[in-house]
């Protein structure tokens, strides 16, 4: 503690709007938890509206129906450090907490994070003590859409409007807040296990996880439990006295207890994502990756089959012409394969600049059935390319089952040996 009662965390938590701390997980918790995710997308955990596609960004409220999560919302280390920091601008505050929201996010390849917020605007405190503890569950890069805050950003108790932010394939469908510099913005990368504390009011966001892994974060809000929670009103209900009672205390008094804390309902429900996702659909593996170059010299690469010697080091040959009904023969090196494989593959779209689709079958298309796509779309800073491929057939889910890592380390070695080539001839 300091002369003034506040400890060091609590005051540069004060200061700057957020405060990381690192390994406050351990990963026998995290192992329960991405376990326990597992069950909102087979339906053993209730999810209302699960898309049929598996498009899940995050489940909302896990706690509601999943003790793993229920049991997080008051794990020792959060409630430790939140004891301190939450309403550490509030004087005479006593360590009283409690949580009234969670949130799962999957995150996996290729779909969005969220434009610029602050978390009041959405679930407002009477005190300014919102705090969102962003768990880490996988380790958080830039490339995989890791948290950005601008810090300094909560102290004038500001809440920015929000716009339209235009950008789909950036951010998912929620509006950006704006009216504000975010050059002094800063990438909150952190391994698996720590946690991000922010405050309501701070300015964050998250980008598009353009890795081939998952970057799973578990996110519970808390507040100052002496704080009313004017959130989720129903018409009618007076603003000045409102209290929200569906919560957890998870540190201190709860001195509202006379009014009875209210059982949360026995469903979930999930952000469904515009961008894609893999999670539901074991025999498809979709990966994406953003190339600053124009589309066009982007496809003239990729097309490029007698150039792929020179640059790709998962297809290394291509025979053929690649005309569209033709067949090519393929070389390629899988990770960790010692030797290179040739199969045949069908070629059966070139449409430039936007799409390239074979189909490859072994040893017939009813055992296994390869549809391989390669999609361009142009971005403001160049062109996404989404490489995927769907496997059908009788041997699919065995060959897949031991396979599908080694798959989406490929396609990625794939991308990124064609954005650094692509990267490099525009350079020219
Ligand atoms: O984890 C993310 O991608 C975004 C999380 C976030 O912005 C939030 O919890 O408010």
């Amino acid at each position: 503690m300091t002369s003034a009662g506040v400890s060091p965390q609590a005051e540069s938590f004060v200061r700057d709007g957020y405060l990381v701390i690192e390994d406050l997980v351990p990963a026998a918790d995290r192992d329960r938890i991405v376990a326990d995710a597992d069950k909102f997308v087979t339906g053993e955990d209730p999810v209302a509206n699960l898309p049929d596609d598996g498009n899940i960004l995050a489940v909302h409220f896990p706690h509601w129906v999943s003790p793993v999560a229920t049991e997080m919302l008051a794990h020792p280390g959060l409630v430790d450090v939140l004891s301190q920091i939450c309403a550490a601008h509030v004087p005479e505050w006593d360590g009283s907490v409690k949580a009234m929201q969670s949130m799962l996010f999957f995150k996996p390849p290729g779909l969005q994070g969220q434009a610029w917020h602050q978390d009041e605007r959405y679930i407002p405190t009477r005190d300014r003590s919102l705090v969102g503890a962003w768990i880490a569950l996988d380790d958080a890069t830039i490339e995989n859409g890791c948290l950005w805050v601008l810090p300094g950003s909560h102290r004038m108790g500001r809440i920015y409007p929000t716009r339209d932010h235009g950008q789909p394939d950036e951010f998912d469908p929620t509006d950006e807040a704006y009216g504000f510099d975010d050059a002094d913005a800063i990438p909150v990368e952190v391994k698996a296990g720590s946690v991000v504390f922010f405050n309501g009011y701070l300015l964050h966001r998250s980008q598009r996880n353009r890795s081939t892994g998952t970057r799973m974060a578990l996110v519970n809000h808390y507040m100052n439990a002496w704080s009313p929670l004017p959130w989720l009103l129903e018409n009618g209900i007076d603003v000045g006295t409102a209290d929200n009672r569906r919560i957890t205390l998870v540190s201190g008094v709860d001195p509202y207890e006379a009014n009875p804390i209210v059982d949360p309902p026995d469903v979930t429900f999930v952000r469904a994502a515009t961008g894609r996702s893999n999670i539901n659909d074991p025999l498809h593996v979709d990966t994406s990756i953003e190339i600053a170059a124009p589309r066009e010299l982007v496809w003239s690469v990729l097309t490029d089959l007698p150039s792929y010697g020179e640059w790709n080091p998962y297809i290394q040959q291509v025979d053929g012409t690649g005309e569209p009904g033709t067949t090519v023969t393929v070389t390629a090196l899988p990770t960790g394969a010692e030797e290179s494989m040739t199969y045949p593959v069908e070629v059966i779209a070139v449409e430039a600049p936007t799409l390239l689709k074979w189909e490859g079958g072994f040893p017939d298309r009813l055992q296994w059935c390869a549809d391989h796509r390669w999609e361009l779309a142009e971005t403001d800073t160049g062109t996404v390319v989404r490489h995927h491929e769907r496997f059908s057939g009788e041997l699919a889910e065995s060959i897949l089952a031991e396979n599908r890592d080694r798959v989406i380390t490929d396609f990625g070695r794939f991308n990124e040996a064609l954005k650094a080539e692509s990267e490099r001839r525009f350079a020219k």
